[in-house]
């Protein structure tokens, strides 16, 4: 089995790229290497976010193949927002249910119609400080002013994707970490990786 980390705070995350790679990878999340600091994301792409992140985690873990995703929710009638800004929408301490607040009281401007959005990762592969590989995945959907369900995390309840009548917060694990934006980029990335497979 094959050692990867995925430079991320984001205990989530780090679940759902495990479950994705499967048995041929060991994923460890940044909560095994304290030592290792995220930068700021100042960025203004999910690319170049995902690119900071990457190469200040991999210099700091030698020899290590390395992850990092930038992520985010576009919504259409806010003009892109939260977008890069998603996991401070709402101010620099914000949490989950801030954010979501914070986008339920945005839309409630808006007429429902307009409600359609899309989750965007950017996914980045990184060994020693040099970029390798770079992948994007995007899912379409509908946003709800009701939350519905308690899976996933940071905007799920929120958002139905095409072709479900339910949220992420309602959809099962295994069927969003099919289709999802994060599924989609890793997808490419499984390309990449495997011939580097134990
Ligand atoms: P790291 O930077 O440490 O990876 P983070 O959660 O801050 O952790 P991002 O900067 O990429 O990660 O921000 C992503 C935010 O976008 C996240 O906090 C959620 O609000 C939202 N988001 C991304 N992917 C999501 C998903 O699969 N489901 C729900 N919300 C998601």
């Amino acid at each position: 089995m094959q050692s990867i980390i995925f430079a991320t705070s984001n205990a989530h995350k780090v679940q759902e790229v495990a479950e994705m790679l499967g048995d041929a990878w060991q994923v460890q999340g940044l909560t095994s290497f304290p030592q290792v600091e995220l930068p700021e994301e100042t960025g203004t792409t999910f690319e170049a976010n995902a690119i900071l992140k990457v190469e200040a985690a991999s210099l700091a873990l030698p020899g290590r193949w390395v992850l990092a995703d930038d992520s985010g929710l576009e919504v259409d009638a806010l003009h892109g927002e939260p977008g890069v800004y998603s996991a401070r929408y709402a101010g620099p301490k914000a949490t989950d249910a801030d954010n979501r607040a914070k986008l339920k009281h945005e839309l409630a401007k808006l007429p429902p119609s307009v409600f359609r959005g899309r989750f965007h990762c950017c996914l980045a592969l990184a060994k020693d400080g040099k970029v390798l590989h770079i992948t994007q995945g995007i899912v379409e959907g509908q946003l709800r002013l009701d939350e519905q369900g308690s899976g996933g995390f940071g905007y799920d309840p929120l958002f139905q994707p095409d072709g479900f009548d339910d949220t992420f917060g309602v959809l099962p694990a295994e069927i969003k970490n099919q289709l999802s934006h994060r599924a989609r980029a890793l997808q490419d990335m499984k390309i990449w990786l495997k011939p580097h497979e134990g």
